[in-house]
């Protein structure tokens, strides 16, 4: 282990985001980014969004049952930043401070994209939210997990099986390509926080590519050098 001198303090965890589109492997991923990171004795919680904490957890039922919609962009929002609200004072904020890893499926990225980008809420309401919800808890590290639209829809299609679709599966293809545009953008605009990972690939080609992802952009300090194999 051989500290830089941006190491991460000893006292936060480090606060890591997963985002991407329909299938594209996000669930996949930071299950087994928590089993590697666990295993080099980071002691590393998953979590997701919408949800992660009780309160936080209804809402999710409400927004992914379709009843979100039909209030509207704007109010659906609003739901989102509620459940982001709970999640973050009840669960987030007080595992970093107590030094554990967070690894979170979706956080305020997916807003930006599903609300703001497609869903033509204005960036100011956005920006708003973004600040009462989340402060300066900005992610340490932003893993957007990118694969063609087909792919990823036919990934979701298969595990589905005969079940239906929920409120954001059921959109059509250029939602979808949309989806996929808005993330890239953020991206490249915010390259320092954000690695894409070509995720068309298999699981374990995918989880090579995060870990070194990882590696480049929160450095080894605080992962040990026998755990850095692919
Ligand atoms: N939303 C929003 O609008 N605004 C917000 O602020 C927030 C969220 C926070 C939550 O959906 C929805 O809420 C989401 C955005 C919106 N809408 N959508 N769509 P969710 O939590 O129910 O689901 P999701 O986040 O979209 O994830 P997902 O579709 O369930 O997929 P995933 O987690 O990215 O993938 P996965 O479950 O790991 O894999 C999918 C299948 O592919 C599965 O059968 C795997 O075994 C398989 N798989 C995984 N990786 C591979 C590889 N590499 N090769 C082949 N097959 C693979």
């Amino acid at each position: 282990m051989t500290p830089p001198a941006a190491a991460p303090t000893a006292s936060r965890g480090r606060f890591i985001t997963f985002e991407g589109g329909e299938g594209s492997g996000k669930s996949t991923q930071i299950k087994r980014l928590a089993d590697r990171l666990n295993a080099a004795k980071l002691p590393t919680i998953v979590t997701r969004e919408p949800g992660g904490s009780a309160g936080a957890e209804i809402i999710r039922h409400v927004v992914l049952s379709g009843m979100g919609k039909m209030l509207g962009p704007e109010a659906e929002s609003l739901l989102f930043a509620a459940a982001r609200d709970d999640h973050v004072s009840q669960l987030v904020a007080p595992a970093l401070a107590q030094g554990t890893w967070v690894l979170c499926d979706r956080f305020a990225d997916s807003t930006r994209v599903y609300q703001g980008e497609v869903g033509k809420v204005d960036p100011k309401l956005i920006r708003a939210l973004e600040r009462v919800t989340i402060g300066d808890l900005k992610p340490d590290l932003t893993l957007i997990l990118d694969v063609p639209v087909a792919v990823g829809l036919k990934r979701a299609v298969a595990r589905r099986g005969a079940a239906a679709a929920d409120r954001f599966e059921g959109e059509g293809l250029s939602f979808h390509e949309k989806l996929r545009e808005a993330y890239l953008k953020i991206a490249r605009d915010e390259p320092k926080r954000c690695a894409v990972i070509d995720a068309d690939a298999d699981p374990d080609t995918v989880a090579a590519r995060i870990w070194t992802a990882l590696r480049d952009h929160l450095f080894t300090v605080a992962i040990p050098r026998e755990t850095t194999r692919a």
